[in-house]
Formats: structure tokens, C-alpha cells, sequence
């Protein structure tokens, strides 16, 4: 299988459509297509051929005795090297009928085209120059964005943003390898050409903006994913019921026997623009069966994974089992790093007074529990901290109890309950240069490298020479490069595009 041999496929979604669009991409591709192309029913002649203009003719069985027409096209021309793949590329745009668009495919393979493995078109453009790795995941990412900022993201990333940014990182750690290689020519004399604080400097810039890069991850994952929001609490709390009311489908199973939800549900709702990933999660309860025990563990895990996590309390129950369960969801959370709603559900089921007059002693617990929450994590409760994390007051926190009182069965308690979840979000800026890492390829090289840099600092610190010095900067800077392709390997290209689909 050459580089150069001539791949074709449908470039559109599969199914029918209006139009679908063939793609070919080859040396070969000009030739192939005017061997089944009649324009006025006469061939056209290849030198005559102007790329980039749309020509209206039919695609023909040549075959055939009788030459019979197989559909009305538009047939568009690339010269190499300006296409998309770099190569001389030709796009026929068809009926959408999929027998149409088989029916061509079957042409040019009779004609010599190999039917393209996924992503092809994109790895042939990679190869070519035309774009570099990152920027072809960007394509990708591109093609199935599904909100404004993931559309951002993925434009600002196939404009290059991301690897320029790279490349001004690569010339930074470049520029120290070699003063270090000059200090290792002349290391039978002993010398230091390399000012050390010039060195640190160079490294401790090359780590800020790493560490940038990477701790942007959290919010580019979210961007793509879904904010991740979990919905916990004990069992027949309402949970499922309340994931149904937000999606506005019957997605989990309700029912009132206690442990219904035993694997977590996952499914993405956007509210206001922001995609959010709702994660419905096993009840927790002491249980000695297996299986469900396991699905325990997974809630605890998604809780510690989320952004926001909705506590679940069955306001049905006994005052001082509510103040438990709240008092076991709060001790899961960070406080300082996740927002959690408190819902006391199936308030159509009782006499909300009964939460006006909250016992002292509760009250006292749950705040304590909130204050030693954030202590453990480092925090300082004060009446603004506890606001900006909680969104709630220190007043607000004695009364926990009395905040949102819900019906997951009331539509007008849902629609708020989405605002507030809108209200809680820590929307990321996005101006349109912002670079957010949300590839996790891209965001473990980035890892890697740090290690490596961390690795020359370190090595700096106990006066290392400068051969291992360069030899841990030489890593980093491989790992940087690994992320738009500069050094690369046959192997991490397939995966990489083998992701694609067919047509890309
Ligand atoms: N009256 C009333 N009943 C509710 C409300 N929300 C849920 N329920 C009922 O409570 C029971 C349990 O609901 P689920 O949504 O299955 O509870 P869950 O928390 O997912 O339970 P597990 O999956 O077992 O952990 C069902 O019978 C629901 O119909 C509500 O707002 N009002
Ligand atoms: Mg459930």
C-alpha cells in the first residue's frame, strides 16, 4: 500500500441525505473521475481541467454498453498542494440516495481507488504538511462540537493557537539544551557557560506555562464532556426521578424499592449554552450485597469526580435522619473546589413547616461538619469564603435545612433548580485566544514534561552536570513535540487517526 495511491469515500454522514459528498485524494484522482464524468455527455480532457471551479455534469457506468447515467453531480478539483490533503483531490457531490453514493464508490474502485481507512484524509494531511497533529485533532473536535465553547476551542486549536503556543515553549527549552551542549564540549575544562540563574528562570517560565496549559484540562474536559454534576444520596431519595425531570425523558428507572439504581447513568443536558453531565448514581445504604455494593463505591468515586454534586434527602423522613444523611453527603465533598446542593425532595408529600423550627443541635452539627470540611482542605471559613464556595452565607449554612425544598415531580421546582445550577457554574472566560488542553494525549505529554523539567530543576538543585541535565531536557522537550508531531511514530499516528471516521 503506497502513501500515494488514490483513496476514496463518502465524506458526508452515512444515511441519506439531500447531498453527500465523495471524496478522492491521490495522484491518480483527476484521472479516475473523468474516466466516469461526462459534462454535455463528452468527456473532459484533464489538461483542460480548472481546479477550484464547480463542474455540473453526470457520473456514468462506463461499463455498460448503453453508458447509462448514474446521477446529476457537482465535481470540484484540488491541485496539489493546495487541498486539504496537500495531494491533487477531486470532490463529487451526489444525490444522497445510498445506493447512489455505493454505486459511485463501486466505480472508483473498479477504477483503482482503495476505499479510505478512517481518518485517512486527515493523516495524508498531516503527513503533507498541511496541518500539524494537534491541529488535526482539532478537526476532529471541530466536526463534533456541540456548543459554542467547544466550537471555540476546537477553531482556536485548528488555527494553530495551541501549537504556536507550543512552539514559543519548544524554543524556550531549546535554547537551554544547546547552552548546556556548549558547556558539555568543553567539559574536560571545567567550566559554567550556562548563567544558573538564567537557567532557573528559563525553566521556572517553561513550568508556569505547562502548568497553565494543564491545569486548564479540569475545564476543557468539562467543555467537552459535560460539567460533571452528580446526583447522591441515600436510597428512594428521588434521584432518578429528579435525572428523568431534568432530561424531560424516562432515562432511569423510578420505582420505590429501595437500591432500583444500581450502575451510575450518565447523560449530558445543556442549560443556557453550558453542557452539563448529570450522573444519576446508586443509593447509598449499608448493603451486604455484592453488586450493589460495588455501584456504592462508583457513587463515591463520581463525587469525588464532579463539579457540582446534588445531595438527595427524602424530606418524608424523620427530621433527624435528614440531618444524617446531609450530615454523611456534606463529609464527602470538597467544599472548596465543589458546589453541592442540598434538595429536600417530595415536598408535595409533606408539611414543610416542620423544617422552620430546626433543632440547635443539628443545626450546630451541620455547620460544624461544613467548617471542618473546608479546614481539612485547607480552607478558612469566613462569610465571604464560605459564600464564594458554598454560595451560600454563614447563615444560610445554620439553616441548610430549610433551603431548596423541592418537588422533583414539579416542573416549576426543576426550572429552578436549573437556574441555580446555571447560577452555581464558574463559567470558563473564553476569549477567542484562550488555549484549554482538552485532549487527554495532549494533557499527559504535557504531564510528562513537567515530570522532565521538574526532573532538570531538581537536577540543578544538587548541582547534576550538565550532560544529565540536557538528557532530561531532551524528554521534555520530546514530549512537547510528541503533541503537534514533530516526533512521532507510525504506531501513535494510526491510534490517533484510527479514531476518526471514514471520510475525515
Ligand atoms: N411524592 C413524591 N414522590 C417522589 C418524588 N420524587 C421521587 N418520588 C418517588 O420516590 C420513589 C423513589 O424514586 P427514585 O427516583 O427511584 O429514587 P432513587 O433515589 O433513584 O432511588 P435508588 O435508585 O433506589 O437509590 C419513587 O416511587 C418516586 O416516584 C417527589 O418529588 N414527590
Ligand atoms: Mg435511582
Amino acid at each position: 500500500m503506497s502513501k500515494y495511491d488514490t483513496i476514496c469515500a463518502v465524506s458526508t454522514a452515512s444515511g441519506t441525505g439531500a447531498i453527500a459528498v465523495i471524496r478522492l485524494s491521490g495522484t491518480e484522482s483527476f484521472k479516475t473521475v473523468l474516466y466516469i464524468f461526462r459534462k454535455n455527455g463528452k468527456p473532459l480532457d484533464i489538461n483542460d481541467i480548472e481546479p477550484y471551479k464547480a463542474y455540473h455534469g453526470e457520473i456514468f457506468d462506463p461499463v455498460k454498453d448503453d453508458k447509462p447515467m448514474v446521477d446529476e453531480v457537482l465535481v470540484t478539483f484540488f491541485k496539489a498542494p493546495h487541498s486539504y490533503t496537500g495531494e491533487d483531490s477531486v470532490e463529487i457531490s451526489c444525490h444522497g440516495s445510498e445506493f447512489v453514493q455505493q454505486k459511485i464508490l463501486e466505480l472508483l474502485v473498479v477504477r483503482g481507488c482503495r476505499l479510505a481507512a478512517p481518518g485517512e484524509f486527515s493523516k495524508r494531511a498531516f503527513i503533507n504538511g498541511k496541518l500539524d497533529l494537534a491541529q488535526a485533532e482539532a478537526v476532529a473536535d471541530l466536526i463534533s462540537s456541540q456548543n459554542e465553547a467547544e466550537h471555540r476551542i476546537a477553531v482556536n486549536q485548528l488555527k494553530g493557537g495551541f501549537s504556536n503556543e507550543l512552539r514559543d515553549l519548544r524554543a524556550k527549552l531549546v535554547d537551554l539544551t544547546s547552552l548546556l551542549e556548549l558547556e558539555l564540549d568543553f567539559s574536560e575544562e571545567d567550566v559554567e557557560f550556562a548563567d544558573r540563574t538564567k537557567l532557573y528562570e528559563i525553566l521556572d517560565t517553561a513550568l508556569k506555562h505547562i502548568v497553565k496549559l494543564t491545569d486548564s484540562f479540569r475545564m476543557g474536559n468539562a467543555i467537552k464532556h459535560g460539567i460533571p454534576v452528580a446526583i447522591v444520596g441515600e436510597t428512594n431519595t428521588g434521584k432518578s426521578t429528579l435525572l428523568n425531570a431534568i432530561l424531560g425523558e424516562e432515562r432511569a428507572i423510578v420505582s420505590d424499592i429501595e437500591g432500583t439504581t444500581r450502575d451510575t447513568i450518565e447523560e449530558t443536558f445543556t442549560i443556557n449554552g453550558v453542557m452539563y453531565r448529570f450522573i444519576d448514581t446508586a443509593g447509598i445504604r449499608e448493603t451486604s450485597e455484592t453488586i450493589e455494593k460495588i455501584g456504592i463505591e462508583r457513587t463515591f468515586k463520581k463525587i469525588s469526580e464532579a463539579d457540582i454534586v446534588i445531595g438527595m434527602l427524602d424530606g418524608t423522613k424523620e427530621l433527624t435522619q435528614i440531618y444524617d444523611a446531609a450530615i454523611n453527603i456534606i463529609s464527602h465533598v470538597n467544599l472548596l473546589t465543589q458546589k453541592l446542593l442540598l434538595l429536600i425532595n417530595k415536598n408535595d408529600k409533606i408539611d414543610i413547616s416542620k423544617f422552620y423550627s430546626i433543632n440547635d443541635d443539628f443545626q450546630w452539627q451541620i455547620k460544624q461538619t461544613v467548617e471542618k470540611n473546608i479546614e481539612d482542605h485547607g480552607g478558612y471559613m469566613t462569610d465571604e469564603f464560605c459564600y464564594s464556595v458554598t454560595g451560600m452565607d454563614l447563615y444560610d449554612i445554620r439553616n441548610l435545612m430549610t433551603f431548596y425544598i423541592i418537588s422533583a415531580k414539579k416542573d416549576e421546582d426543576i426550572e429552578q433548580l436549573k437556574d441555580s445550577i446555571r447560577f452555581y457554574t464558574k463559567t470558563p472566560k473564553l476569549d477567542g485566544n484562550a488555549t484549554l488542553v482538552t485532549n487527554i494525549r495532549h494533557y499527559e505529554a504535557l504531564m510528562h514534561a513537567k515530570g522532565s523539567l521538574e526532573q532538570v530543576k531538581n537536577g540543578m538543585d544538587s548541582k547534576l552536570s550538565a550532560d544529565l541535565l540536557a538528557q532530561d531536557l531532551r524528554q521534555a522537550l520530546y514530549y512537547i513535540g510528541s503533541i503537534t508531531g514533530e516526533v512521532t511514530t507510525g504506531e501513535v499516528l494510526n491510534t490517533i487517526f484510527g479514531r476518526f471516521c471514514i471520510g475525515k
